[in-house]
């Protein structure tokens, strides 16, 4: 039965979900919590470790308990305590759990109170105006939930691309030990690195068709086949991710690879400009009448445009078109070029890991420095430092340095920006860091003007820095906040601060726009992991994906520099 990472993460979510309406010992849950953290961030697919006999190695958070429940899960494809869990709770509970803005707290006090134990239900408590007036809920919510409830009838699921990676990636691999294919690659909204994918886009060149699409539809992790063609086939996976798979002729592989990777806006000019040329673009071929005059590559297609070949990233229309005609497409920034990360925590504050752990693995990663930035006191949840605390991690990281090789660690603080714009820390604790970065953790819904402020003041601290994870939003369960985003990157930049592109898969945050907006103003964007353990350095590569969205190049993201710059940079106007 195949299982993925993603799969054992969610029944641990589930669990912990349930344990928590339940109300059940906190601790447990947060056991849960940890666990499928760790276990969906882990870079190898444990099922096929399993397979190969080897062992776990030793997570944060999964100890003896629980490693015996991912093999559990891993042979069985589900876990005892789960099944017991469903027989307590109706399985609509789980329904509702899914509602963005609705968390296990809410859900409880809805299941409690009210017993809400079905979406149906829950409208109807909606209608009658009787959520509003439980604790910590209000007149706004019940209007949120009406309306994500109105939205969500029409509206397919998207998947976040770390997530799709993860199907895909197997998949792929599937594919490419069928004998006769050759090449496989995923196109689509995928290639081009957008932050959800509505399905994946897989294109195929084989020796022997209809064998290669039988095999695809007979992919044990297939739920449903939707369609099966001699060149064409679509299934959905178990997870309810839709997989179209082509085979094309090997002549034809730019062509569609282009056509197939979208975005179709960007198609459309394209074809334009063949139009003009007299040429006809589809997805079999470049054509003048009935010859074949290009299509094999993807650079081909673009040659007889009169553009240079543009990257995936930048296909949405967006003026790269023109930039190429003109020749001035950016030189987008990689994975390759971060030298350092801006923004991570250990276990003294809510990270899994210690500080040398980390370090060591972000060397490994093959990063030179890390800042450490733990939360301030202000957030409880996460044992935010107090300046005390905070000043003897300062002694710890010194001390660090002193005996680790290749690797430096700037002392920093994730401080929390109050709702007024004050920061969280005095800055006389403040003064003592290499770096400050301020983030916003409550109050989201201030509305625009008053949101905005708020940034504006707290940057006006003059050690302030790195605006961490600038719009606030979690991709499937929170908006961004209402800012004018134009006068905080103006700010920025008057200020010699810098805006932070979050890595963490569910925030992927700045959004690219802004990350074009900052790079036209002349701010740098710091692609941070916000990693909370040693395996979190591998988002930075979302992080990489969404930056090149935002057409930035590696001179403007500011940890593409050497240490020596970014401490220039970072202690700049104090
Ligand atoms: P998604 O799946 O919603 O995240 O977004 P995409 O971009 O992967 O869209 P999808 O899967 O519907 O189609 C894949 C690509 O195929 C799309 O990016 C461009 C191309 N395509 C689809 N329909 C059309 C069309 O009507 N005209 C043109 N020119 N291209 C199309
Ligand atoms: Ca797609
Ligand atoms: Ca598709």
């Amino acid at each position: 039965m195949p299982i993925h990472n993603a799969d054992i993460a969610a029944i641990f979510e589930q669990i912990a979900d349930l344990l928590e309406i339940r109300g059940d010992n906190p601790f447990r849950i947060r056991a849960y919590r940890n666990a499928a953290r760790a276990v969906g961030g882990f870079g190898q697919d444990i099922k096929s470790l399993f397979d190969r006999g080897r062992e776990l190695p030793k997570l944060p958070g999964i100890g003896a308990d629980l490693n015996a429940k991912v093999h559990e899960i891993t042979a069985t494809g589900t876990c005892e305590l789960l099944e017991r869990l469903h027989k307590e709770f109706p399985s609509a509970v789980t329904e509702l759990l899914k509602l963005p803005g609705l968390g296990p707290k809410r859900v409880k006090m809805l299941y409690d109170k009210l017993q809400v134990h079905a979406v149906e239900e829950l409208q109807r408590a909606a209608q009658a105006e009787k959520i509003r007036d439980l604790p910590g809920f209000g007149a706004k919510t019940e209007e949120h939930i009406l309306q994500s409830l109105a939205t969500r009838s029409g509206e397919s699921r998207r998947f976040k691309l770390a997530t799709a990676t993860q199907y895909a990636e197997a998949l792929v691999a599937y594919l490419k030990k069928i004998s006769a294919v050759d090449k496989v690659t995923v196109a689509g909204s995928f290639r081009r690195m957008r932050e959800t994918v509505g399905d994946l886009d897989i294109l195929i060149t084989a020796s022997a068709g209809s064998a290669v699409m039988r095999r695809f539809c007979s992919y044990d992790e297939a739920r449903e086949v939707l369609a099966q063609g001699e060149t064409r086939a679509s299934v959905v996976l178990k997870s309810g991710l839709q997989v179209d798979v082509r085979l094309m002729p090997r002549e034809s592989y730019g062509a569609a690879l282009h056509y197939f990777t979208g975005s179709k806006a960007h198609n459309i000019a394209i074809r334009r400009l063949g139009q003009d040329r007299g040429l006809k673009i589809n997805e079999y071929g470049v054509f003048r009448g009935e010859t074949r005059v290009a299509g094999e590559t993807e650079a081909s297609v673009y040659e007889v445009v009169d553009l240079p070949y543009i990257p995936p990233e930048l296909r949405e229309d967006r003026g790269e078109i023109e930039a190429a005609r003109r020749g001035e497409l950016p030189q987008l920034v990689t994975l390759g070029d971060l030298k350092g990360d801006l923004h991570l925590h250990s276990k003294a504050s809510d990270g899994h890991h210690t500080i040398r752990e980390m370090a060591l693995a972000a060397k490994q990663a093959g990063l030179k420095y890390i800042a450490v930035t733990e939360h301030s006191r202000r957030l409880t949840v996460a044992r935010g430092l107090d300046p005390q605390r905070l000043l003897k991690q300062l002694d710890e990281i010194d001390r660090l340095n002193q005996t680790l090789d290749g690797i430096t660690i700037l002392r920093g603080i994730e401080v929390d920006i109050l709702e007024d714009g004050s920061l969280d820390l005095p800055d006389s604790a403040l003064k003592r860091l290499d770096l400050v970065v301020g983030a916003v953790h409550g109050a989201f819904d201030l509305p625009r003007r008053k949101q905005t402020e708020r940034i504006l003041r707290a940057m006006d601290n003059r050690y302030f820095k790195i605006l961490a994870h600038p719009g606030g939003r979690l991709i499937d369960s929170r908006e961004p906040c209402d800012l004018d985003m134009l006068k905080i990157v103006r700010k920025a930049k008057r200020r010699g601060c810098f805006l932070e592109l979050n890595a963490q898969p569910e925030r992927l945050d700045l959004e690219d726009v802004y990350c074009q907006m900052a790079r036209e103003e002349g701010v740098l964007v710091s692609v941070n992991s916000d990693a909370h353990s040693t395996l979190d350095f591998a988002n930075l590569r979302y992080g990489i994906g969404q930056a090149r969205r935002g057409w930035l190049e590696a001179k403007d993201v500011l940890n593409t520099r050497g240490l020596r710059e970014v401490k220039a940079l970072l202690s700049a106007g104090r």
